[in-house]
């Protein structure tokens, strides 16, 4: 029944996805995300540049991870799972956490000691997970959860379910709807390479539904998208994978073992998804491109103080490529570039308040105070 209010992706997307018809939908109202078109980045509109980002901090949880693991606990729920389980950098484990509570089973998340943002563990607390912190890092905890799974009845959420990327295909959808037809550039930033796989999974399910060149095999729909009826386009943005300079494998060619960036949700050496990534840039005539950590900061605090959108570390690594391959002429004039920006500033305060040079100042209590630094600050 259409109640004419939003209800969360599967009620809106179910016909693209491979869920049984009576199962029992898990979901938080994720996804239909804003997407908001640049206006103060003047040089990148100069140059009739259309700039939007699609702002997945908006999901419920605050990351993108909501989209995929809504159909995820929803299927590990139709399979009668009492448990799931995740490695993670923080935004995985928060959603897992969130979706776990609300369908009432258990949530069992290992992280990195040390290396995850405030915010994110503050949300595995409190939604109830329980919580390994390992002496290792994310690749290390992934590489444990997929030996466990042999050996104990748990359901591993990481986007190696294929029901994750399912999920978060839908951003696509949103976006060709947003705008009437694809981007020409979609820039998105890369860890376990997930992400970027999914958004070209969507945009191939477009394309094929009015393209019949396109023969991508998109994952349970095995290339047949007839079914898809709207929105439509003949369109497929080429994509653009960015990464922290200290975390770069798609860079290097080859996986990493120790990666290091302040951007701590991408701090993944041996990215899970490496294939369909490479396929996904081949595929799509795009690029990946790394940027180091004081660049990434830079380009969170400009949109912070530009547009008003305040983001974390990782999900700026997209806008930071997006402005260098405007500026370097690589994206041309008068294209439409989207940007996802991933995940919320606020899951990471103690990174922004570290680099934020915000006039902070101690007064007395009294108007005069107030008053005297309005005038010597306007
Ligand atoms: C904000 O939470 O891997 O390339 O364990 O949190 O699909 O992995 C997070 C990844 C980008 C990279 N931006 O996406 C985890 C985790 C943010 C993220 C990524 C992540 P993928």
């Amino acid at each position: 029944m259409d109640t004419g209010f939003y209800t969360g992706l599967i009620d809106r997307y179910r016909s693209i996805l491979p869920l049984a018809k009576d199962c029992k939908v898990i979901s938080l109202c994720e996804g239909n995300t804003p997407l908001v078109r640049c206006r103060n980045l003047e040089w990148a509109n100069r140059k009739g540049i259309k700039l939007y980002l699609k702002f997945e901090g908006l999901n419920p949880t605050g990351s993108f991870k909501d989209r995929g693991m809504t159909v995820a606990v929803t299927q590990a729920v139709s399979e009668g799972s009492r448990a799931i389980i995740c490695a993670s950098t923080g935004n995985t484990s928060a959603s897992a956490a969130a979706y776990a509570a609300r369908a009432g089973i258990k949530a069992f998340v290992l992280i990195p000691d040390g290396n995850i943002a405030m915010g994110k563990l503050a949300q595995a607390m409190m939604h109830g997970a329980i919580i390994l912190q390992i002496r290792g890092n994310f690749d290390d905890g992934m590489r444990l959860v997929k030996e466990v799974a042999n050996e104990a009845p748990v359901n591993i959420v990481n986007s190696i379910n294929p029901y994750r990327l399912q999920g978060q295909k839908t951003a696509s959808y949103e976006i060709v709807e947003a705008l009437g037809d694809a981007p020409d550039f979609h820039c998105i930033p890369v860890g376990n390479a997930g992400n970027i796989s999914a958004h070209w999974t969507g945009y191939c399910e477009l394309a094929a539904t009015s393209n019949s060149n396109v023969t991508h095999a998109c994952g349970f729909c095995d290339g047949d998208c007839s079914f898809i009826t709207s929105p439509k386009t003949t369109l497929r943005p080429k994509m653009l994978g960015y990464q922290a300079t200290g975390a770069a494998p798609f860079i290097k060619g080859a996986m990493i073992d120790e990666p290091e960036t302040v951007a701590t949700a991408i701090r993944i050496g041996h990215p899970q998804s490496w294939d369909f990534a490479q396929a996904t840039i081949k595929e799509s005539d795009g690029w990946f491109y790394s940027f180091p950590d004081d660049q990434i900061l830079v380009t969170q605090k400009l949109l912070a103080e530009n547009e008003g959108i305040f983001c974390e570390p990782a999900s700026a690594t997209a806008v930071a490529g997006a402005l260098h391959d405007i500026e370097q002429g690589n994206i041309p004039d008068n294209s439409t570039v989207v940007c996802t920006l991933t995940g919320h500033g606020l899951k990471d305060p103690d990174i922004a308040i570290k680099q934020s040079n915000a006039m902070l100042v101690t007064i007395d209590a009294q108007l005069d105070s107030v008053k005297r630094t309005i005038l010597d600050n306007l």
